[in-house]
């Protein structure tokens, strides 16, 4: 069974290696829409247009499944690519409900692009949660750019996240969601600049366990079969860009062995 994932870049690989850690077994297509890059600056008209084209995409390639793997294109377009295919779509969305639980001084502060951050859906989910925490809504404008263009960008990628941090630190957060899947990849940063006193939280393992429910109810008998440890198979992952020139090494580092 194949599932396609997609993300503006490398950011949904987070997803992609979580996915393949889980459930080895399944074919992961997954489209880096560098050409269209960086979603973070788009409009909500255009990011629309965009998913319902890559839905297409993934319909001609006969997967079984979506998976949105960026915050930002759940939050701008997700209900558009729903409503143009008869597939299952899974989203991702800001950790904020575990981020609420883990927080110990009740000092939250979620990391995104402007889109998901100025979304009415990153409130809604505050609000749906929320308990007494104190919650800061940071963005950045270029960090998930800057790191699709690692290792180049190291030294630029490292800056913001020092100075995020240090804005961090001086509010006294104590939990950060990391709210846009390109941040995961460099989570070490972010624990070399915030120390150990803060948790950090992530998406991935949610995404997954949502797209594993999706097929087990969607195709109960495939994924039966599939599940057997008599009859799995090692799935294949076949990673590509919507840039002609991208060079594919770069993506291929962040795939976990
Ligand atoms: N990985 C995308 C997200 O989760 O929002 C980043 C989008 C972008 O291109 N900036």
């Amino acid at each position: 069974m194949k599932v396609g994932v997609m993300d503006s870049g490398a950011g949904g690989l987070t997803i992609l290696n979580a996915i393949h850690q889980k459930q080895p077994y399944l074919d992961l297509l997954y489209l880096a829409d560098d050409a269209f890059a960086p979603y973070g600056s788009k409009s909500v008209a255009q990011l629309q247009d965009r998913l319902v084209k890559i839905g297409r995409f993934f319909e001609t390639e006969k997967v079984s499944a979506i998976v949105v793997a960026c915050n930002t294109a759940t939050v701008a377009a997700i209900d558009a690519l729903r409503a143009s295919t008869l597939l299952p779509v899974i989203g991702v969305e800001p950790a904020v409900k575990p981020a609420f639980r883990l927080s110990k001084q009740r000092k939250v502060a979620v990391l995104a692009t402007p889109v998901t951050a100025q979304s009415p859906r990153l409130k809604q989910l505050i609000a749906l949660w929320k308990s007494d925490s104190e919650v800061s809504i940071m963005s950045s404008a270029t960090l998930a750019f800057d790191i699709d263009a690692w290792p180049d960008s190291q030294a630029k990628v490292t800056e913001t996240i020092q100075q995020l941090s240090q804005a961090m630190r001086a509010q006294q957060i104590d939990t950060l969601v990391l709210a846009c899947t390109h941040y995961p990849l460099v989570k070490h940063l972010f624990e070399q600049a915030l120390g150990s006193e803060c948790d950090i939280v992530e998406p991935s393992a949610g995404v997954t366990a949502q797209l594993i429910r999706r097929l087990e109810a969607t195709y109960p008998e495939a994924m039966c079969l599939l599940q057997n440890p008599l009859s799995q198979v090692e799935g294949t992952i076949t990673l590509c860009s919507s840039l002609a020139s991208k060079n594919m090494h770069r993506l291929v580092s962040w795939v976990e062995a």
